[in-house]
């Protein structure tokens, strides 16, 4: 009788285990998540995904609340934030955040990437992992790349469609040392600012230009304060989704694991909006009565040519090594 009582109370107790193996694992918790695009960007559609991943694999314990245009602070700012443990996560561009890891400069390099399917073998793959390893002595853990995308410059000047017509223009550019560089070595009056300004300085005159995906420049309405969009595609910046390491430290392995895999979810649901949006915006940019510049063959291998130099200086802040890693493994994925 008590043998049997044990082996019952046993058996129950196995049973609620393997019924509900998450359970025991998994804690109430709320991430907040900051970004500063808005939230129609194709990032709202993958963290759509992400949360409803989440929702379904924790039965509903977790909370995610995306806050967006910058409400928590610009990208170094909330990344910054991560790093003490104040804030959960961000979606921010790789390239303000070399005032953090300046390696991460490389995807900064001008013409690096020439289209999405080698942007996607470069972040899922080998030099993706390397990168991502590089942000744990940061105190931060980057779950995913997600596209921020190729970008573009727009002005309020004139049409951009050669080297020439760069000189002089004041640019907002990235706080990033390779974006400096590269608008500087273009002629351009290159100047750093925060994401969360730029509409402003556009609206206002404190500048001419800036640079962006096309999604970029639809969703934030730089088009109501800009005449002209050249595709110069001068370089493709993914955004990392980084959390807070001391806090991601404090989740059970099931719960890191339930993030990792709903992170790729959103990346790829974000990536196919970003690419479908990306037609639908350059349309309702030029609906806007923006004027779009197709720069010639000819002229855009002038351009290269001017910022080749741009890649050697970077070598210093980015790592030789860094650099010839990227290129060796972009060969290969062109089979070169
Ligand atoms: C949004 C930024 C933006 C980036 C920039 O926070 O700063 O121009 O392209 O997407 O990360």
């Amino acid at each position: 009788m008590k043998k049997s009582l044990v082996t019952a109370g046993l058996t129950a107790a196995l049973l609620a285990t393997v019924a509900s193996p998450a359970h025991a694992q998994i804690s109430e918790r709320t991430l907040r998540i900051a970004n500063g695009i808005a939230e129609d960007h194709p990032v709202g559609d993958g963290v759509d995904a992400m949360t409803q991943c989440v929702d379904e694999r924790t039965n509903g314990a977790w909370t995610i609340n995306a806050f967006w245009s910058s409400a928590l602070g610009d990208d170094l700012q909330s990344a910054q934030a991560l790093r003490s443990g104040t804030l959960e996560m961000v979606i921010s561009s790789s390239s303000p955040l070399v005032a953090i890891e300046p390696a991460l400069g490389v995807f900064d390099l001008p013409f690096l990437i020439s289209n999405e399917e080698e942007a996607d073998a470069l972040l899922d793959g080998e030099f993706g992992q390397y990168i991502s390893d590089m942000m744990p002595q940061h105190n931060l853990v980057n779950l995913a790349f997600w596209e921020n995308g190729f970008r573009n410059l727009s002005n309020s000047l004139r049409p951009v469609d050669e080297l020439e017509d760069f000189e002089g223009m004041r640019v907002r550019v990235m706080q990033n040392n390779i974006f400096l560089d590269t608008f500087q070595t273009l002629g351009a009056n290159a100047q750093p600012m925060a994401f969360g300004e730029v509409f402003t300085a556009l609206e206002t005159g404190a500048i001419d230009a800036q640079e962006n995906p096309y999604v970029t420049i639809d969703t934030s309405r730089f088009f109501e304060v800009q005449d002209y969009v050249s595709n110069t595609r001068h370089a493709y910046t993914p955004f990392m989704v980084l959390i807070s390491k001391p806090i991601f430290d404090t989740f059970s392995a099931e719960e890191q694991q339930i993030l990792q895999e709903c992170s790729i979810v959103g990346r790829d649901v974000q990536r196919e909006a970003s690419r479908a949006l990306s037609d639908e915006s350059l349309q309702r940019i030029k609906d806007a009565g923006l004027e779009v510049n197709d720069i010639s063959e000819e002229n855009m291998a002038k351009i290269r040519e001017a910022v080749a130099g741009v890649y050697d200086r970077a070598a210093e802040s980015i790592g030789a090594d860094v650099i010839e890693r990227v290129n060796a493994e972009l060969a290969a994925i062109r089979g070169q």
